[in-house]
């Protein structure tokens, strides 16, 4: 299963097999060559095919190691979907519209949506009727395809660069802006960027000592200032400063509430004026965060922001805590907007990068 799944995700078959016997001779007659000539250093070659071995199973590794952390934790909707699923199919014989029927019904039960599970089965009801879907286990895999292509938005993916790179995150109280800002930045930090955080959400005294406080755990600085001061200045002084100590990365929180007499859009609008007079073509990312528990509301908050600031990306947090991660497919299909990045718990690790045939995967896997 391991090796299957590696091959699959396009790990260099050369970075994991061992050397062959032609690369064996070749490596020995090496090594006694530099027996022979003793006064030279060993050569390279043979230690360099180990390494690119290893790093081959290092990458490998991780990555499976990935994808078994985010089966785990998407066990919610695992379980309750895909059973019932199979439960349906199993001792099926041929494909009937009862059968359709049945699956349109948890599709759209597990908040894929009305209209995106419609799509979905209109396809598939074609292939039916002509007789090129006839196996109910066909259907399973067919099924998984058109979701796969349905989350394939075209979308250039995230640069970080140029420096410094502006990314602000937008969305609603309590959907997990804060703690998804922690898990970035934690994660920048290790691939080596220098990362500095922006506390704009000056609505509550709580928030700006909450980032502080992951900004220390993650030793990342944090621009703040005290509690009902105005964003924008905050946001004004952040640049300056990742300017100044030349940042790679700004991420700056935002308030989801404010005062019932200001408007948070307009607020928002205005963050990202400050940025932009800052840094040109800045913000290079608008990230909304939508807590996936709260199903479609997820996407009339996904389309609001949208209009108001221009949204380039989705983080979708909590889809370990809710049976229902067929939002993930109805948020994509309306909004035509990628899907950045999923939280997966409240560990700092638990951020992945949003990948479709992978996410899939794990919700249909077997166990
Ligand atoms: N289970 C789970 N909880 C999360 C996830 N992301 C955030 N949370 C929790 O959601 C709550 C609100 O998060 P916070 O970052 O303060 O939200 P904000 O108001 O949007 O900044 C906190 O208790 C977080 O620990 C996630 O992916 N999974
Ligand atoms: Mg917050």
């Amino acid at each position: 299963m391991f090796k299957k799944w590696i091959k699959k995700r396009g790990v260099q078959k050369e970075e994991l097999k061992g050397p062959n016997s032609q690369e064996l001779a070749k490596q020995t007659e090496i090594k006694e060559l530099a027996v022979d000539s003793s006064s030279q250093k060993s050569p390279k070659a043979p230690e360099q095919s180990d390494s690119i071995q290893e790093k081959g199973l290092k990458a490998g590794t991780q990555r499976f190691g990935l994808f078994k952390r985010l089966k785990k934790q998407m066990e919610k909707t695992r379980g309750g979907f895909v059973r019932q699923l199979d439960q349906l199919l199993i001792g099926r014989q041929e494909i009937d519209s009862e059968l359709l029927d049945e699956l349109e019904e948890l599709l759209i039960m597990a908040d894929m949506g009305v209209t995106t599970v419609q799509n979905i089965f209109e396809n598939l009801r074609v292939e039916v009727n002509k007789k090129e879907l006839r196996d109910p286990l066909a259907l399973k895999k067919r099924l998984k395809e058109q979701i796969i292509n349905l989350l394939e938005v075209p979308s250039a993916q995230i640069t970080w660069t140029p420096r410094p790179f502006v990314v602000l995150v937008a969305g609603v109280n309590g959907v997990g802006k804060t703690t998804t800002i922690a898990k970035l930045a934690y994660r920048l930090k290790q691939e080596g960027k220098k990362v500095l955080l922006v506390a704009a959400d000056t609505f509550r005294a709580a928030a700006a000592e909450q980032l502080d406080t992951w900004g220390r755990r993650i030793d990342v600085p944090v621009i703040k200032h005290g509690a009902g001061s105005d964003p924008s200045a905050v946001v004004f002084d952040g640049i300056e400063a990742a300017i100044k100590r030349d940042i790679d990365i700004v991420i700056v929180d935002t308030a989801g509430r404010l005062h019932t007499k200001v408007n948070l859009m307009e607020e928002l609008k205005k963050i990202k004026r400050v940025i932009s007079k800052k840094v040109k073509e800045a913000p290079h990312e608008v990230l909304i965060v939508l807590d996936a528990t709260t199903g479609q509301n997820a996407v009339s908050q996904a389309k609001l922001f949208s209009e108001a600031v221009g949204v380039t990306g989705i983080v979708l947090t909590k889809l370990d805590g809710t049976a229902k991660g067929g939002i993930v497919v109805s948020i994509v299909n309306q909004m035509q907007i990628p899907i950045r990045f999923i939280g997966i718990g409240e560990k700092m690790e638990d951020l992945q990068k949003f990948d479709p045939e992978e996410f899939v995967e794990a919700i249909f896997a077997e166990s």
